[in-house]
């Protein structure tokens, strides 16, 4: 495997809508981010992941982008990017930015003018359909905000594709043009110092010529677009090509979104020769539990999320890179959904979650917040939510079709709304988590006073701090970063525990993921006087005893050098 510095990085994801405000707006904003770099030092992270920042009507929060070159109002001027790139870099931090062109804006000046007429040079940089005829859309399929993946537009009598919402119409990656102005925006960017690109959806950008009618699930309304629209016939020769135009020219690192990927189709995009991405976002483990759909309460049983993360662990091996992560701006917080955010155990098992995926081969990724054990906020009412997916959801399944029972709804929206990631990140104890001086676009967790930065640098305990030890460790053992993986005690549904080996050195790592005490029985050598303990959230200082039972939420990673 050859080194490389994305490889042995920890990457912080900041959402800036929620991470500082520095005018009083109630919106986060560039010079809030700027002004919070220091923390980031502190913490020790190497990257960060800045969700988009780009000029958008924030239909889906900036996720519809309708000036790729230009910097959202709210957030700032391109002046205040500048400012900040430069500010991160002089702390040896990277940011890579969020690059979203498997769609723009409806407010794109290139969709404004596609929309005009039959005729213009921009018709076909967006995919457009004419209707089966009686107000029926070209096909069945449904768009990921609810509703019909089609939205007709009366001037030509046609129909345009969005996979997401209507304001947020779907790029024809097969016109060379779009490819064209997709790749030169990049090296705009590029050339600006930045230092690499998070694709949005990009196995989505390649659709198959025809487009006929999804599959209906179970209790769904529309048709199903995955196989039509989802690692589509094209997208690794597009990849192939932004490589080859943009990404190989700089020192970047680049990472995809790509939902619905699997292991083999992960070589593909992020096989170390096939010259596309540096590694993807794969989205088994944390889809876990959505049988019929995301709008559920399931719990997610260990046995099926070690069985996930030990195949990627060992399926990559040697041929791709994985990324790490348990939070992003679409999950709810980890410590909620995989651990236990009650008063006693929340910061217990929130280092134990850390401990368990900061401990694996690949690069880990932290959702600002994920290192406080921020937890989902108590939402009881659906005016408390501002996200296009569930308020969507909830006008379809409640208020149009009645198929749901609103209170079940919401306690799923409680459950897994990406709002639960999107409060305001709490800073300090004083009104509004110290996040804003104005009314917060979104309300902050009353849980501020308990769960907030300022508390947790001043303690060492603090999940802050066990973040910076785990950042540290994976600096000064490259077993962490390099080494194989081998799954242990695969059949118990209580413990997950693994080794990592590299050049004579093994890592055994422990995570009991329940509140009940569990007897544990480790490979012969770890419980030996020499075996070192790198990290233990209970302060473990010996591995003595560490062989016989693990504690309430209890982690610990030890080192044996043969
Ligand atoms: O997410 C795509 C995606 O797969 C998720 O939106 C998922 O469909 C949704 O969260 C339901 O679980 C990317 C961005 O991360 C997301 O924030 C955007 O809303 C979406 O694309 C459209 O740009
Ligand atoms: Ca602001």
């Amino acid at each position: 495997m050859k080194k490389a510095w994305w490889k042995e990085a920890v990457v912080y994801q900041i959402y800036p809508r929620s991470f500082m405000d520095s005018n009083g707006d109630g919106i986060g904003d560039l010079k809030g981010i700027t002004q919070r770099l220091d923390y980031l030092k502190e913490l020790g992270i190497d990257v960060i992941w800045l969700s988009p920042v780009y000029q958008s009507p924030n239909d889906d929060n900036g996720y519809d982008i309708s000036d790729y070159q230009a910097i959202m109002k709210e957030f700032g001027t391109m002046e205040d990017f500048d400012r900040m790139l430069a500010e991160a870099h002089e702390r040896g931090i990277r940011i890579v930015m969020d690059l979203v062109v498997n769609h723009t804006s409806d407010e794109h000046a290139w969709f404004v003018e596609s929309r005009k007429n039959l005729d213009n040079p921009r018709r076909d940089y967006y995919i457009w359909r004419k209707g089966k005829g009686d107000g029926q859309p070209p096909n069945n399929w449904g768009s990921c905000f609810s509703g019909s993946a089609w939205q007709y537009d009366g001037t030509t009598d046609m129909y345009y594709l969005h996979l997401f919402s209507p304001k947020q119409p779907d790029l024809n990656w097969d016109n060379e043009a779009v490819r064209e102005e997709v790749f030169s925006m990049m090296d705009w960017w590029c050339r600006k110092g930045i230092d690499g690109f998070r694709m949005d959806v990009i196995s989505m950008i390649s659709k198959t010529p025809d487009m006929p009618d999804g599959k209906v699930g179970e209790g769904a309304i529309y048709g199903d677009f995955g196989p039509y629209c989802i690692h589509g016939p094209n997208v690794h020769r597009y990849l192939k090509e932004m490589n080859e135009k943009v990404l190989s020219r700089y020192d970047l690192m680049t990472v995809g979104e790509t939902s619905g990927v699997t292991v083999e189709e992960a070589l593909k995009y992020a096989g170390e020769d096939e010259r596309e991405l540096n590694m993807v976002f794969q989205f088994e483990h944390v889809d876990l539990g959505n049988r019929n759909g995301k709008w559920n309460r399931n719990p997610v049983p260990l046995a099926e999320f070690k069985q996930v993360m030990t195949k990627w662990q060992v399926f990559l091996k040697g041929k791709a890179w994985n990324s790490l992560f348990l939070e992003n701006h679409d999950q709810p917080r980890s410590v909620s959904r995989f651990g236990n955010d009650s008063p006693h155990y929340r910061e217990r098992s929130a280092k134990m979650l850390a401990t368990c995926l900061h401990m694996m081969q690949g690069t880990p990724y932290i959702y600002q917040g994920e290192e406080l054990g921020m937890t989902n906020y108590p939402f009881t009412d659906i005016s408390q939510f501002r996200d296009i997916e569930n308020l969507n959801a909830y006008r379809e399944l409640v208020t149009e079709s009645h198929a749901w029972d609103a209170e079940e709804l919401i306690a799923c929206f409680r459950y897994k709304s990406r709002d639960n990631a999107r409060t305001p990140m709490q800073w300090d104890d004083t009104e509004n988590a110290g996040f804003t001086e104005g009314t917060p676009w979104l309300a902050v967790n009353p849980n501020y006073k308990e769960i907030n930065a300022k508390e947790q640098m001043k303690n060492p305990d603090s999940v802050f701090h066990y973040y910076r030890k785990l950042i540290a460790l994976r600096r000064q053992y490259p077993v962490i970063v390099y080494g194989d993986y081998e799954l242990l005690l695969p059949d118990d549904a209580a413990v997950y525990a693994y080794v990592r080996r590299l050049e004579g050195q093994s890592l055994l790592v422990l995570c009991n993921f329940t509140e009940n005490e569990q007897a544990v029985e480790v490979p012969a050598g770890f419980s030996r006087a020499d075996a070192k303990v790198l990290i233990s959230n209970y302060g473990r200082e010996s591995a003595e005893g560490l062989g016989t039972t693990l504690r309430a939420y209890e982690a610990a990673a030890v080192l044996v050098t043969d």
